[in-house]
């Protein structure tokens, strides 16, 4: 089955928003295996986003994503990579449709409150980075047709 990876940033665990957006992906129906609320040194967090790194705000979002706890998650479903981007919304949320986590609850890109894997290689990566020690082997005991 499908797996993404999902960090709420700083700012969204600051402004209490943890519960909100874990409550957004169970009700459409992923299921929840991994989770952990952990601060990211300056090295970790140049890791996690390598592939911006000649990009002009770089610096600053790592000093943002180093600022402060951020909840780091491994939801699990039916095409959840895509599905988890749309529950989040467009990257600048000036452009995020309202119903999405950024269309409802942020206003700069900078302070864009979550971060959800853009493909399914990199959902792999990014879950092997950001939980070593593995996660939680469970299943849902709905049945299978109910999502
Ligand atoms: P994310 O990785 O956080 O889910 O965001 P994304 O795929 O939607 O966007 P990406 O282009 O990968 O950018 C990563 C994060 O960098 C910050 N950003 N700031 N112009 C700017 O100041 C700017 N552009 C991007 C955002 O926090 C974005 O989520």
């Amino acid at each position: 089955m499908e797996q993404t990876f999902i960090m709420i940033k700083p700012d969204g665990v600051q402004r209490g928003l943890v519960g909100e957006i874990i409550s957004r992906f169970e009700k459409k129906g992923f299921t929840l295996k991994g989770l952990k609320l952990i601060t990211v040194d300056q090295p970790f967090a140049e890791k996690h986003y390598a592939d911006l790194s000649a990009k002009p705000f770089f610096r600053g979002l790592v000093e943002y994503i180093v600022s402060g706890p951020v909840c780091a998650m491994v939801w699990e479903g039916k095409n959840v990579v895509t599905t988890g981007r749309k529950i989040i919304g467009a990257t600048n949320p000036a452009e995020s449709a309202p119903g999405t986590i950024r269309g409802d609850f942020a206003i700069d890109i900078g302070r864009n409150v979550i971060h959800g894997s853009d493909a399914v290689e990199s959902a792999r990566k990014e879950i092997a980075l950001w939980f070593p020690e593995g996660i939680a082997e469970w299943q849902s005991s709905l049945h299978s047709w109910i999502y």
